[in-house]
């Protein structure tokens, strides 16, 4: 079998950067060598791009040493559309130095032009193939507004709530407060479009509600108040088919929370103290199929390509409701979308190549 190059795209401008990086790390292990020749390619944290090592044990999770891309000199360029497709470095000297044609990239990136579409369009225009979500499917998944839109017209629910501009808030603040206030006791207030719960705070009964409002309008010009739903919180692994096939949906996993009262390595990367990422989760057989199921409509609602993690809430009643979708979806070997995948049946391996080979095909 003729080998394929793939560009492992990592680090960035975002506090996520060392996240992104330990997770190259995770991928350069796992990815199949006897298929791909791989060129690791960091980001640095001003936006450079540089050509790394091709060492998994440099990006190991390491909470002692957090993995960092620095920049080492060596620019990498991007070849022109239509292009031949090779990488080229510049050295000190001025020199070039060709590292040979890619097939496909592979980018780990997070927070500000990592998901929210603009890095897919940039390879779009350049005609390289990518792994992962597209422009569309990304924008609208980092948008908790238009998510809601699109799940709401294919008839999946989501939690009820109302969208403030920030100029509605500076000019009627009355008006929002009361509008607010008829939604229940208890809200959430977020940012339309920050990544993980950056500038999320939960109100109730008003209490601090403004410093809530002034504290999500940091991050973003839009923010969503929502009421708070009751239930466990349920996560789906969602990946598109290949050759025609339709999309597929993993086995639920779950984020329990537990006692664990120290800090460790894993809750850390966990998402914190206290917190159990588990799958398959304890469900009945029917609330799995629904699950799956729920999961894979909410793909399709957003017009999903490569993959994404569906997150729900399951209501005491068995209600599902969809709180949102992430293509760039925690991906270390402990994360809840390679774990759900691997108690369905594919190794973390075989994923990193389900998601290139699915690259390579769009
Ligand atoms: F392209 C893939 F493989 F589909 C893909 C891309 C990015 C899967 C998962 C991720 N996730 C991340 O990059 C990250 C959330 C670990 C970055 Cl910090």
């Amino acid at each position: 079998m003729e080998k394929q190059t793939v560009a492992v795209l990592f680090g960035g401008r975002s506090s996520e950067h060392s996240i992104s990086s330990a997770t190259a790390g995770g991928v350069l292990t796992a990815i199949d060598r006897d298929r791909y020749d791989v060129i690791p390619v960091g980001i640095t944290r001003e936006g450079a791009f540089v050509l790394e090592q091709d060492d998994p044990a440099k990006f190991a999770l390491d909470a002692a040493k957090l993995p960092e891309v620095v920049d080492n000199g060596t620019r990498v360029s991007w070849p022109q559309p239509n292009g031949d497709r090779h990488l080229r470095v510049t050295l000190d000297d001025g020199s070039d130095v060709d590292l040979g044609e890619i097939d496909v990239v592979l980018p780990l990136l997070h927070g500000l032009h990592g998901e929210d579409g603009a890095i897919q369009g940039f390879f779009d225009v350049l005609e390289i193939p990518y792994a992962g979500g597209g422009i569309l499917d990304s924008a609208v998944s980092l948008d908790k507004h238009f998510t809601k839109l699109a799940l709401t017209a294919a008839g999946i629910s989501v939690a009820p709530g109302i969208t403030l501009r920030r100029a509605q808030w500076e000019r009627d603040a009355d008006a929002v407060r009361a509008a607010i206030d008829a939604l229940g006791d208890v809200v959430f207030v977020k940012p339309a479009s920050a990544g993980s719960s950056v500038g999320v705070s939960r109100v109730v009964g008003g209490v601090e509600l403004d410093e809530a409002l002034r504290i999500a309008f940091d991050e973003d010009d839009k923010v969503l108040v929502e009421t708070s739903v009751a239930g466990r919180e349920v996560e789906v692994g969602v990946l598109a088919g290949r050759g025609g096939a339709p999309a597929r949906a993993s086995l639920p996993g779950e984020i329990v929370l537990t006692s664990r009262s120290f800090y460790d390595f894993e809750g850390k990367y966990l998402g914190g103290e206290g917190v159990d990422v588990v799958c398959p989760a304890d469900l009945d057989e029917d609330l799995i199929e629904r699950l799956r199921e729920t999961a894979v409509r909410a793909f399709e609602a957003v017009d999903g390509k490569g993959l994404a993690r569906v997150d729900f809430f399951v209501t005491p009643q068995g209600e599902l409701v969809v709180n949102e979708l992430n293509t760039m979806p925690g991906f270390t070997p402990i994360s809840m979308f390679p774990k759900c995948w691997i108690a369905t049946g594919l190794s973390y391996g075989e994923l990193i190549t389900e998601l290139i080979e699915t690259g390579l095909e769009r």
